[in-house]
C-alpha cells in the first residue's frame, strides 16, 4: 500500500456542485441512483475521476445518454470517465450490500436500522464520487423502503416530500440548503422512535429537536436531550454561533467505528454516548454523554461550516472542537476537576503515542490509511494546541480571532494555518514559532529550576526544552512554550509572586524575580498550560508543600501525583522507600474541609500503573504492580479511620444527578478503594452490601470494580448477580466484561481468554470487542504477563478482527508498538506477534500500516 503526501495536495480538477441521490433500500440489496452536475476547475485536461470501494457498477450515463462500458474506465478504486467542456451531468447506478457491511463505513444495517458513516472515506462505499472534504455539494436524497421495516426516513437538512411508494413500500425526499463535503452526507432508515423538543434560538428561530432510538430506549433520552439544548445555548453564549436549519435529529444505533459522527443535521451516534438513566448509566457516562453530544453539536460550526481542505487538516475541526467540549464540560461543574479528567486522558492515550512508533504531528505528513490518524494527538493534543493559543492572546482576543477565522471561511474547507492565521490577525500576537507545535512530534520536556538568593531577596527561574526525536525527525528546533508560572511563599504558603505567562522560546532561559518577601517556592505549569513533561526537580518536602498549598488545584493535583509517582517508582528502583510524605500529603487533602468532594476524590488518586510505567525508561510491569499496590495498602491502613470517615460523610443520599452529588459518590467510590485496601475485616461487607443496594449504577459498578479486584468470596456471586441482572442491556453488559478485563488479579488474562469464549462476547461489535479486548491492552500487568500469552492474545484478535473490521482492528495494536520500551524477552515477544499479524493473509491498509510502523 502506498502512502498520500500532505505535501501534494492539489485542489480537485472537478467540482460537484449539486448531488441528486436515489435509494432503493433495502439490506439485503440497496440500489443508489446518483445524478450530479459536475464543473471544470481550472484550466486542464483531465477526464472525471471518481472513487468507488466495493460498488457493483450496473450503468454510467453522461449528459443524460447511457455510455458503454468501453466509454469509462473502472479499476479497484476509481470510475474514469471522460469528458469534454466546462460542464456535464453524469449519473451512476450502483449496488450495495449493507447486510454484508461488517466495516461499518458507507451504508450498513445495525440491529435492524440501516444507517450511514462516511467520514472519512466510507462516502465512496455508497457510490462514485470525488471523495474528498474540499467538494462541496448540494444534497438532494430520495429514499424508498418498505414502510413497515423503515418506518422512519432520515437524511441531511429537511424533509421536503413524502409519499406511498408500491408494495407497502414509502418514500421520502429531503434537501439540505448548505453545501457540504461528503464525509458529513448521512443517511437512517428504521423503526424507530423521537423524543421530541425544540429550542429557540437568539435571533428567535424555532429550531425542533429530535433524538430517534428503538422505543425501549426512549426513558434514556432526557440526559442527551439536556446536554443539546445547553450546548446549543453555549455555543451562542460563548462563541456567538447560531443553529442554521430548522431541525437538527439525533439517531443512536448499536453498532458504530467511532463516538458519533456530526452529519450535517442528522448526527449518528454510538448508542453509549446517548443512552443513560441513573440504573444503568454511571456519572461519568453521564459526563461523556454531554461531552459527546455537545462535539457533535458544536462541529456544526468548526468542522461543518468551515471544514477540512484535506484530511491532513483533521486537527483543524478535531482539535478545535474538542478544546469548546472541554470547555463546556468545565462550565457545567467544576472547572479544576474537567481539567484534571483532560490531562489524565492526555497521558493516558497521548504520551505514549508521542513516545512511541506511532508518533506524528498534529498536522501529519503522510498516511497510508486516514482511519488510523483519528488519533489521541489528532483530538487530544490539537485540542491543547488551541488551548495554548487562548492562554497567549486571553479569552477576549481569542474570541475576535475565532470570530474573524469564522467569518473568513465560513463555506469554504480551510486549513490549520488558516486558523493560526485569523488568531495572529485578530490580535496582533506573532505566532511564527507557535506553528512548530503542529509540524513537530513529540513531547517537549521542560526542566525548570529556581535559585533563591536571600541576601538580595531574588531568585533565578532556569527553564530549559529538549524535543525529543520521533520518527522521521530526528532533529528537532526549539518550541514557543506558554507556562503559568507563580511563586508561593514558603513561610506563608501564599502567592508571592502572582501568576503570569512565562514564555520559553530558546533551548535554555533564566528569568529574574526580585524583591521576594521569603524564600519561594516554584508553581510552574499551571493549570497545565502547555502538554509538556515537566521536571522541576523538587524534593519530596517540596511537592508535599505544594500538595498542601499550591493555590491553582491543578498544580496542588499534580505535585501530589508527583509525589506519588517518585515514591512508586524509587520502590521499583530497590531505592530505599519512604511513604510517610504521600501519607500525610493524602491526610491533609483528605481532611481538608474547604476542598471540593470531586477535587479530592481526583487528588487522592494514586497514577495508574501504566502512567508509572511510561516514566520509566524500562517499564517492570509486576514491580510497578507490587510497589503500587504495597503504597495503597499502607495509604488504606494508615489512613483507614479517614477513609472511613470519608466513606460514611459522602453515603447515605438518596440519588440525585448535579456536580455535588457526582462528587459525592466520586469520593465514596475512590474511599471503598482504600477501605478495601486497608485489610479492615469489614471491607468485603462494605462493598458488598453498596453493591447490592445501590440506587444507581455509580455506585453499584464502583463497589463491582473493588470486588472483581479483589480475593475476596464475595467476587464471583457479585459478577454473577451483575450479569444476571443486565444481561439483556448491551452497554451494561460492556461494562461487566471490562470490570473483569481491568481486574488487576493475578489471573485476569486467564478470565479474559474464557470470557472471549462466552456466548455474550462478540467480536462484530466495536464496543463489546473494546470492552473485553481493548480493556485488557491497557492492563499493564496483565497484558504484559511474562508468559507472552497477553500478546497472543492480543495480536489473535487483531487479525480475526481486521477480516471483518479493519478500523476496529488497527485500534488494538497500539499496545504492541511498545516493545522498545520493555525488556529483551517481552520486547522479542511483541516484535515477534507484530511480525506474525504483518504476515497474516489479506491484511488491510489498516493494520498494515499500525504493524509495520510499530516494528520500524
Ligand atoms: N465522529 C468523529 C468526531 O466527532 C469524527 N469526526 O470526532
Ligand atoms: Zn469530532
Amino acid at each position: 500500500p502506498s502512502a498520500t503526501l500532505r505535501e501534494d495536495y492539489s485542489p480537485p480538477d472537478w467540482l460537484v456542485p449539486e448531488i441528486a441521490l436515489d435509494f432503493s433500500l433495502d439490506p439485503a440489496r440497496t440500489l443508489v441512483r446518483a445524478r450530479m452536475t459536475v464543473v471544470r476547475h481550472e484550466a486542464h485536461d483531465e477526464p472525471l475521476r471518481l472513487d468507488g470501494e466495493g460498488l457493483k457498477l450496473l450503468e454510467v450515463r453522461r449528459n443524460g445518454e447511457k455510455l458503454d462500458d468501453g466509454d469509462w474506465m473502472l479499476d479497484d478504486e476509481r470510475l474514469t470517465i471522460p469528458l469534454t467542456g466546462s460542464e456535464a451531468t453524469v449519473e451512476t447506478l450502483v449496488e450495495i450490500l449493507p447486510e454484508k457491511n461488517s466495516q461499518l463505513m458507507g451504508l450498513y444495517a445495525s440491529g435492524g436500522i440501516l444507517c450511514t458513516q462516511c467520514e472519512a472515506e466510507g462516502f465512496r462505499r455508497i457510490t462514485f464520487f470525488p471523495d474528498r472534504p474540499d467538494v462541496l455539494t448540494r444534497y438532494s436524497v430520495r429514499m424508498e423502503a418498505d414502510r413497515k421495516r423503515f418506518p422512519v426516513l432520515l437524511s441531511n437538512g429537511d424533509c421536503v416530500e413524502s409519499g406511498d411508494g408500491e408494495n407497502g413500500a414509502h418514500w421520502a425526499r429531503w434537501e439540505d440548503p448548505w453545501p457540504k463535503p461528503c464525509y458529513l452526507f448521512a443517511l437512517v432508515a428504521g423503526d424507530l422512535s423521537a423524543n421530541r423538543d425544540t429550542f429557540v434560538t437568539r435571533s428567535g428561530k424555532e429550531v425542533a429537536l429530535a433524538i430517534w432510538v428503538r422505543e425501549a430506549d426512549l426513558p434514556k433520552t432526557s440526559h442527551a436531550m439536556q446536554a443539546l439544548k445547553d450546548s446549543m445555548a453555549w455555543d451562542e453564549h460563548v462563541y456567538g454561533r447560531e443553529y442554521d436549519l430548522s431541525q437538527f435529529n439525533i439517531v443512536a444505533v448499536s453498532d458504530f467505528n467511532f463516538g458519533a459522527m456530526e452529519n450535517k443535521s442528522l448526527n449518528i451516534f454510538n448508542s453509549r454516548y446517548i443512552l443513560a438513566d441513573a440504573e444503568t448509566a454511571t456519572d461519568a457516562d453521564f459526563e461523556a454523554i454531554a461531552g459527546v453530544v455537545a462535539h457533535e453539536y458544536f462541529h456544526n460550526w468548526s468542522g461543518n461550516r468551515v471544514t477540512c481542505r484535506d484530511w491532513f487538516q483533521l486537527s483543524l475541526k478535531e482539535g478545535f472542537t474538542v478544546f469548546r467540549d472541554q470547555q463546556f464540560s468545565a462550565d457545567q461543574g467544576s472547572a479544576a476537576v474537567a481539567r484534571i479528567g483532560d490531562v489524565r486522558m492526555l497521558r493516558a492515550a497521548q504520551f505514549p503515542e508521542d513516545a512511541g512508533p506511532l508518533a506524528h504531528p498534529v498536522r501529519p505528513e503522510s498516511y497510508i490509511e486516514i482511519s488510523n490518524f483519528y488519533t489521541a494527538t489528532v483530538y487530544n493534543k490539537g485540542a491543547e494546541l488551541i488551548r495554548m493559543m487562548h492562554a497567549m492572546l486571553g479569552p477576549h482576543d481569542f474570541r475576535k480571532g475565532a470570530d474573524l477565522y469564522f467569518e473568513r471561511h465560513d463555506g469554504t474547507a480551510a486549513t490549520c494555518e488558516d486558523f493560526v492565521t485569523a488568531m495572529e490577525d485578530a490580535s496582533g500576537t506573532d505566532l511564527g514559532q507557535f506553528r512548530l507545535w503542529y509540524s513537530q512530534s513529540g513531547t517537549p520536556k521542560v526542566t525548570a529550576k529556581l535559585d533563591y538568593e536571600a541576601e538580595d531577596a531574588s531568585a533565578v527561574l532556569t527553564l530549559s526544552q529538549t524535543v525529543p526525536a520521533t520518527p522521521g525527525q530526528p532533529e528537532k528546533k526549539p518550541m514557543a512554550i506558554p507556562l503559568k508560572t507563580a511563586l508561593l511563599g514558603e513561610r506563608s504558603g501564599r502567592p508571592i509572586v502572582a501568576e503570569h505567562l512565562v514564555m520559553l522560546t530558546d533551548n535554555e532561559q533564566e528569568i529574574v524575580f526580585e524583591g521576594l518577601r521569603e524564600p519561594p517556592v516554584l508553581s510552574i505549569n499551571r493549570d497545565f498550560t502547555a502538554p509538556v513533561a515537566m521536571d522541576s526537580e523538587k524534593d519530596p518536602a517540596t511537592l508535599a508543600f505544594l500538595s498542601a498549598h499550591d493555590d491553582d488545584p491543578f498544580a496542588r493535583y499534580e505535585a501530589m501525583q508527583q509525589l506519588m509517582v517518585e515514591t512508586i517508582i524509587d520502590a521499583v528502583s530497590g531505592r530505599p522507600v519512604d511513604h510517610d510524605p504521600v501519607i500525610e500529603a493524602v491526610r491533609q487533602t483528605l481532611t481538608d474541609p474547604d476542598l471540593d468532594k470531586a477535587f479530592i476524590a481526583e487528588a487522592v488518586l494514586l497514577p495508574s500503573e501504566s502512567f508509572v510505567g511510561d516514566q520509566m525508561l524500562i517499564v517492570e510491569p509486576e514491580a510497578i504492580h507490587r510497589a503500587r499496590e504495597a503504597l495503597r495498602d499502607d495509604l488504606g491502613e494508615t489512613l483507614a479511620e479517614d477513609w472511613r470517615a470519608a466513606y460514611a460523610a459522602s453515603s447515605g443520599n438518596a440519588y440525585t444527578y448535579n456536580p455535588a452529588a457526582t462528587g459525592l459518590r466520586r469520593l465514596r467510590a475512590v474511599a471503598l478503594g482504600y477501605v478495601a485496601a486497608s485489610g479492615l475485616d469489614e471491607a468485603p461487607q462494605l462493598a458488598t452490601d453498596q453493591f447490592e443496594s445501590a440506587d444507581n449504577m455509580t455506585d453499584r459498578q464502583a463497589a463491582l470494580a473493588v470486588l472483581a479486584n479483589s480475593e475476596w468470596p464475595e467476587r464471583t456471586g457479585a459478577l454473577e448477580q451483575f450479569y444476571d441482572r443486565y444481561r439483556n442491556d448491551a452497554l451494561v453488559l460492556d461494562k461487566w466484561f471490562m470490570a473483569q478485563a481491568l481486574s488487576t488479579r493475578e489471573d485476569t488474562l486467564a478470565s479474559v481468554e474464557a470470557l472471549s469464549r462466552h456466548p455474550d462476547f462478540s467480536i462484530d461489535n466495536p464496543n463489546r470487542l473494546r470492552s473485553l479486548v481493548g480493556a485488557f491492552g491497557s492492563n499493564q500487568r496483565a497484558f504484559h504477563a511474562a508468559s507472552g500469552h497477553g500478546y497472543r492474545f492480543l495480536a489473535d484478535f487483531i487479525l480475526k478482527a481486521d477480516a471483518i473490521n479493519p478500523q476496529t482492528a488497527a485500534r488494538l495494536l497500539p499496545p504492541l508498538g511498545k516493545w522498545r520500551r520493555f525488556d529483551e524477552e517481552r520486547g522479542a515477544m511483541m516484535r515477534a506477534e507484530l511480525e506474525r499479524i504483518l504476515a497474516g493473509p489479506n491484511l488491510s491498509k489498516d493494520v498494515f500500516e499500525q504493524a509495520s510502523k510499530s516494528l520500524g
